[in-house]
């Protein structure tokens, strides 16, 4: 069991490692330090982060070592800081950063042998706090790639032919429209506990109307339609809130789309215009975008707990095709704690963002590790956001 555990703890991190440093790697240390957009941190505050969250956890809580800076308690604490301001901050430069990371996962693999993993100890046992930094490594390194997609020169000499993995769809490629799934009692969440947030806990029972859900996610095929068809222009299709968000946000189509004069639509990925790729889901758009195609197809967004009731049905006959890892797909329901949540070990993690403001996503992007995408792994976040890799489907009542 414990040898069990240990190496996929290790295999885990140095996994994560590996991915960080290699999406890093054709960066240079000049972009590394910019500030890309407002709405993210330079890549070097994430790679700093990655190894304070690391040095936190598995370091000082776990076996009670010094940390090697009190000041990194407040410069890598994501909630001391917004992200526009962490440029101004006395963080660490590209080399000490990566020095910084290196030597504290050296101390962590170290001190790992003489860890319990087997023991009472609900933050150690199956090596829970291990596959919580293993993830939140894997979420930064998701949350990096939204930003080097933000780049708009990306300054490396093998920049052209730097590419991440593509969209994965299944054979086909187009959305075949509805499948229905029986209402009735469906059971959501889980109560695992090695390697699974608090937010996913406990399992229980929802009563739900029998459905109607897309097979697959939204694509651009589809969406392009609705902004051809005027979907931008039409009031009535939108909620108050998102009609005010796409005045002010000035917007006609999803981020990093353009069409010159008569042409067709293009999408910038990374370092390349293309073709718009018309099969693969629509990403880059905002949960009222979403909200808005979705009113214009005279459908809904699916509750989380539809979503979770169709992803549990992956692989019947008549289900809906691959619904984890494609891109993060907007739900209808608001971030909040499952009934008798708990939270466990912090309350940061999800607790502080449970409430109205935030939209619950689902299913994992492509830029998604296997460690995070999971039918039950809930990820968040403002309905106005774009820059991540999310879009969506359509669900109607039966
Ligand atoms: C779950 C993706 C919303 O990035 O804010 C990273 C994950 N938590 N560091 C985020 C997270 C702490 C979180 N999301
Ligand atoms: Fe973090």
């Amino acid at each position: 069991m414990t040898v069990d555990t240990e190496s996929r703890v290790e295999a885990g991190l140095e996994g994560a490692r590996a991915r960080t440093l290699g999406l890093l790697a054709p960066i240079a240390d000049a972009a590394l330090v910019d500030q890309v957009s407002p709405l993210m941190s330079p890549l070097v505050w994430d790679l700093a982060h990655i190894g304070h969250y690391e040095e936190l956890w598995l370091l000082r809580n776990v076996v009670g070592a010094a940390p090697t800076n009190e000041l990194f308690d407040d410069v890598y604490d994501a909630f001391k800081h917004p992200r526009r301001d962490r440029p101004s901050l006395p963080i660490l430069g590209p080399p000490e950063a990566r020095a910084f990371v290196a030597g504290v996962r050296k101390r962590v693999l170290d001190a790992l042998e003489m860890i319990d993993l087997d023991g009472d100890d609900p933050l150690l046992r199956h090596g829970f706090v291990y596959g919580m930094v293993v993830q939140h490594e894997h979420q930064h390194d998701e949350t990096m790639l939204a930003t080097i997609q933000l780049m708009k020169d990306f300054a490396h000499p093998d920049a052209a032919g730097w590419h991440p993995a593509p969209v994965e769809r299944d054979a086909g490629g187009t959305n075949e429209g509805m499948v229905a799934v029986p209402g009735g009692s469906s059971v959501i969440g889980t109560d695992e506990h090695a390697w699974v947030y608090d937010n996913e806990r406990p399992r229980h029972e929802v009563d739900v109307a029998p459905f109607r859900i897309d097979s697959t996610p939204v694509t651009n095929r589809q969406y392009r339609a609705f902004v051809e068809d005027g979907g931008y222009d039409d009031a009535r299709l939108w909620s108050a809130a998102g009609w005010d968000w796409h005045q002010d946000a000035g917007v006609e189509a999803p981020l990093f789309w353009r069409r010159e004069g008569g042409s067709d639509w293009s999408r910038r990925r990374y370092c390349r215009r293309e073709e718009l790729p018309l099969d693969e889901p629509v990403q880059h758009i905002c949960w009222h975008e979403a909200d808005a195609f979705a009113t214009w197809r005279s459908a809904r967004l699916p509750t989380e707990a539809e979503w979770e009731t169709a992803a549990a049905r992956d692989g019947e006959p008549g289900a809906p095709q691959q619904m984890v890892g494609n891109v993060w797909e907007w739900t209808a329901t608001d971030f909040a704690g499952y009934p008798g949540f708990v939270s466990f070990p912090y309350r940061e993690y999800s607790e502080v963002f449970f409430g109205p403001e935030y939209k619950v996503l689902r299913g994992g992007s492509w830029a998604s590790d296997a460690s995070v995408r999971r039918a039950t792994f809930r990820n968040w976040d403002y309905p106005i956001r774009r820059q991540i890799f999310a879009g969506f489907r359509c669900a109607a009542d039966a």
